[in-house]
């Protein structure tokens, strides 16, 4: 999700995480580092040592707003004005890259017209930032030459995620913040392996390496490679492929995802799912998707099997085998190639060595790695890394742009879908915490993190909560127009007045029976991070627990 392509190269990391620690200044924007990256935030707090600048751009005082040099405290989903206000400055005051627009990157006309409207005023107008702050970050940014950008869910995660990965984009293209060290544009990735998924042409767009499959050149290579006809059309996007369950697709094969958790408007998907005719579940665990299955899989988890993660920042790296998978669990390859061969494939594949060998084969920005040379080499290796006596790519586009020229793209400022009203008051987001990885299927069943954090919760407002009679630490129960959920509620500094935060971790209170599925026109990345929600305190009052663990900012004095 964080790794949609920009208009300059893959969805990936531009930089490397080693790289962060001397960069000048960091601009964080919707990324909760410390709780969701926290080895990454490491590197971001030893560069606020050494004296960088640090902004960070996010609807909540995160832990990271605290070390910054600015907060810019925006209104959920107003991104695209604030970054649209940035580049009105930059241009304005003549801080451009002229030298680096015009020998790397097409249409900066374009930008620069659409931005002219967007006064700092205005900006603010939209935004709640001051304009003042407005122009101090938007000089800061395009003065200082390492300056990095990083990025996560606060900006994919909504209707305009595409918009505001562009309006990104169009700031690194119009400062020329983009082929050295410390510097690019950093989406941060979310998931172990999630960029290597990705890479290997797990995307209904890409084949293994990111070829469109709409690429009749790409399309003629795999049909050679492989031995079979493939289709030229780009298959359904997940949010597209949820939402025609039981009609149009009437069989799931669903590997490493618990969709009854991790999807928005799920009660819309689980009345889908009773229709659908047949559900293959593989996993390590019995999950919430499990209700569903008719058959599952058992799979060997990470430190059962052999293989390869790549991280966020293109590094293929080697993973041994720990200790054996228990019962009849197996590593995911090879339930899937035992299913290939019972469907009438003659696949003989003896490792996942040989499988990767076979995808970087056809796949030119990884054909320079493979397993062995990956052992060779205790940190692996980052692509692009295309011949054997390559040693890979630290931060991409050090000889220009890569795939030609860059290309500015001119974005409006278009409101969240569901905005606040009468009936539904306040905005809702929602996100994960430090403690709980995603379904929490792993970290529920860890007695030292489910300590840490053993319950659902939402976070208020004080003046919210106030209005409503609540209390810290109450039970509260949270509607929205697809549903309602019961959960204890935090009265916290965190979140802004008339906004609420849950986390989606908990099985028994499940954010995303909240959650609106309207999903982005490009990526359809559902709009996770605004709704418009009401809350309400539950009677007959509950007892307030001696200890509740919960943000790292409560706000402990009596509302
Ligand atoms: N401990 C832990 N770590 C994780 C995970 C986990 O579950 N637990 N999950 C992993 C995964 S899969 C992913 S994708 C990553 C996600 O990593 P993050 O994207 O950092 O995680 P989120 O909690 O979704 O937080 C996004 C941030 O965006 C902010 N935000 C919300 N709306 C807006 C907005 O409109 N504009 C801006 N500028 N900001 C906004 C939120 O306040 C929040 O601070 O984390 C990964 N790491
Ligand atoms: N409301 C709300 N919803 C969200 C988000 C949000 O910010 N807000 N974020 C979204 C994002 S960014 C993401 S990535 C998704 C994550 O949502 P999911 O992908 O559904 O959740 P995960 O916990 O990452 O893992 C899914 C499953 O993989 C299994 N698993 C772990 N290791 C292995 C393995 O080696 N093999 C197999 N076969 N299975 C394995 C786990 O047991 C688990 O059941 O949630 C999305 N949903
Ligand atoms: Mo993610």
């Amino acid at each position: 999700m964080a790794g949609l392509v920009t208009t300059f190269g893959a969805g990936a990391m531009t930089n490397s995480i080693g790289e962060i620690r001397d960069v000048d200044f960091l601009f964080v924007i919707g990324s909760n580092t410390s709780e969701a990256h926290p080895i990454i935030a490491m590197e971001m707090k030893r560069a606020v040592h050494r004296g960088a600048t640090l902004v960070v751009a996010d609807p909540r005082s995160i832990w990271m707003s605290t070390i910054a040099d600015t907060h810019l405290s925006l209104h959920p989903g107003t991104d695209v004005a604030l970054l649209n206000a940035l580049a009105h400055v930059i241009i304005e005051e003549g801080l451009t890259n002229e030298a680096f627009i015009s020998a790397n990157t097409e249409h900066f006309e374009a930008v620069r017209d659409a931005v002219l409207e967007y006064t700092p005023e205005r900006g603010e107008e939209i935004t709640g930032v001051p304009a003042e702050k407005i122009r101090k970050v938007a000089r800061a940014y395009a003065t200082t030459k390492k300056a990095g950008i990083y990025y996560t869910l606060g900006i994919t995660e909504h209707s305009h995620g595409t918009d505001n990965v562009y309006a990104l984009s169009n700031l690194v293209l119009m400062t020329g913040h983009l082929g050295y060290a410390s510097t690019g544009l950093n989406p941060l990735r979310g998931q172990n392996n999630v960029q290597g998924a990705n890479d290997a042409g797990a995307s209904p767009v890409f084949y293994p390496g990111y070829e469109r499959v709409d690429d009749a050149q790409a399309q003629a290579k795999h049909e050679e490679a492989w031995g079979v006809n493939l289709s030229s059309k780009p298959g359904y996007n997940l949010n597209e492929m949820m939402k025609k369950a039981g009609e149009e697709v009437k069989a799931f094969f669903i590997m490493g995802e618990d969709v009854l958790l991790s999807e928005p408007n799920v009660s819309r998907l689980e009345a889908g799912l009773n229709d659908v005719e047949f559900v293959v579940m593989q996993d390590i665990f019995l999950n919430e998707t499990a209700r569903f299955a008719d058959v599952i899989f058992p799979a060997a988890c990470f430190a059962e099997k052999e293989g390869v993660f790549t991280n966020s920042e293109r590094r293929v790296q080697l993973v041994r085998k720990g200790v054996e998978p228990p019962g009849e669990a197996k590593p995911d390859w090879e339930i899937l190639v035992a299913l290939a061969n019972a469907c009438g494939a003659n696949w003989d594949y003896q490792s996942a060595s040989e499988i990767y060998d076979e995808m970087a084969k056809h796949a030119s920005k990884f054909s320079g790695i493979s397993h062995k040379r990956i052992a060779e080499r205790s940190l692996g290796l980052q692509w692009p890394c295309e011949t054997k006596d390559s040693e890979g790519t630290v931060f991409l586009h050090e000889h220009g742009v890569l795939r030609g020229k860059g290309q500015f793209q001119a974005v409006q400022y278009r409101p969240s879908l569901e905005l606040p009203d009468e009936q539904f008051p306040l905005i809702m987001s929602t996100g994960r915490t430090l403690y709980h990885y995603n379904a929490a299927t792993q970290t529920r069943r860890d007695s030292g993190t489910n300590a840490k954090q053993p319950e659902a919760f939402v976070e208020m407002h004080r003046f919210d909560a106030r209005t409503r009679g609540i209390c810290d630490g109450e039970m509260v129960s949270v509607w929205t127009r697809r549903g309602k959920i019961e959960c204890r509620v935090i009265v916290s500094k965190q979140v802004k007045k008339g906004c609420i935060w849950m986390p989606l971790h908990f099985a028994e209170a499940r954010a995303n029976l909240l959650t609106n599925d309207v999903g982005d026109a490009v990526t359809g990345t559902a709009e996770y991070k605004v709704c418009a929600a009401q809350i309400a305190r539950l009677e007959p009052e509950t007892p307030r627990p001696e200890r509740f663990p919960g943000s790292f900012c409560r706000d402990s004095e009596p509302v």
